[in-house]
């Protein structure tokens, strides 16, 4: 379904939230919005066979409508695992359910509608979290981070996808530019992205690629890497020594 949400001219523009009108229309949004989304989406199967181990846990973390958990089940499926998908949107995974229900995969994947800062990780040997710290209080980061980390076992990794931001003005505008740019070529029109921008505001926190490479750094992960970047939008993968 395509994404309609922000094309009527509106009064006053509320906060962003993922609900039933966002769900309708996710992938929708997120492919036109996101340059490299399927990219890194379908990355996530073939770095998650890296490390992913029999009879472990693979967390995936804003799972929304499972598409991360759907190319790591397609892509690992040799052995016995189970993928914990959690979304703290009740539409979200619900719907992801219905998906689910349609859709042939061995792995098991066990969808929980609740908060991961409340969510138990142990005995892991994958966790992704694809564009969803981004939407995490800042002063809360460090601690869903150290926690993925301590529900990590020794050889597990991270792999943790995020908009950014940079120190340089220059730079920032350079990539802002082709990222509007990039979404006008998908079809949205300038009040779209103007609307959206204004919803987003304060609610999707983004910071500079030194930051996350820090706070992995201070949260215990000895190795991190960027392992992709299109314009404003990078995937990291930081593995447990
Ligand atoms: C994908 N990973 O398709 N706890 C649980 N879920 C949360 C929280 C939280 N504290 N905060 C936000 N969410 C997916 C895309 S979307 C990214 C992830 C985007 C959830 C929120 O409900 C939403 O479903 C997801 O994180 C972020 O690769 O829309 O830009």
């Amino acid at each position: 379904m395509k994404d309609l949400v922000y094309s009527e001219k509106m009064d006053s523009v509320e906060r962003f939230r993922f609900n039933a009108s966002v769900v309708d229309v996710f992938p929708d949004m997120i492919n036109r919005s996101v340059p490299g989304y399927e990219t890194m989406i379908g990355f996530s199967g073939i770095i998650a066979d890296r490390y992913i181990q029999p009879q472990t846990n693979c967390y995936d973390l804003g799972c929304s409508l499972g598409a991360s958990s759907f190319a790591i089940a397609n892509h690992v499926n040799h052995f016995d695992y189970s993928i914990i998908a959690v979304d703290n949107s009740p539409e979200m995974t619900e719907r992801f359910a219905k998906i689910k229900q349609r859709q042939i995969t061995t792995v098991p994947i066990d969808i929980r509608c609740m908060d991961v800062m409340d969510t138990d990780i142990n005995n892991a040997s994958f966790a992704v979290m694809n564009f969803t710290l981004q939407f995490i209080a800042p002063e809360l980061r460090d601690e869903i981070i150290k926690k993925i980390y301590a529900g990590l076992n020794p050889g597990g990794a991270l792999m943790l996808s995020e908009k950014i931001i940079f120190d340089s003005e220059k730079e920032q505008s350079f990539i802002e530019q082709n990222h509007y740019a990039f979404k006008k070529s998908n079809g949205y029109s300038e009040l779209e992205i103007s609307q959206k921008r204004s919803a987003l505001e304060n609610v999707l926190i983004a910071e500079t690629v030194s930051e996350h490479l820090e706070r992995f750094k201070r949260c215990g992960f000895a190795e991190a890497y960027k392992w992709y970047q299109c314009l404003n939008f990078v995937s990291f993968v930081a593995v447990k020594k």
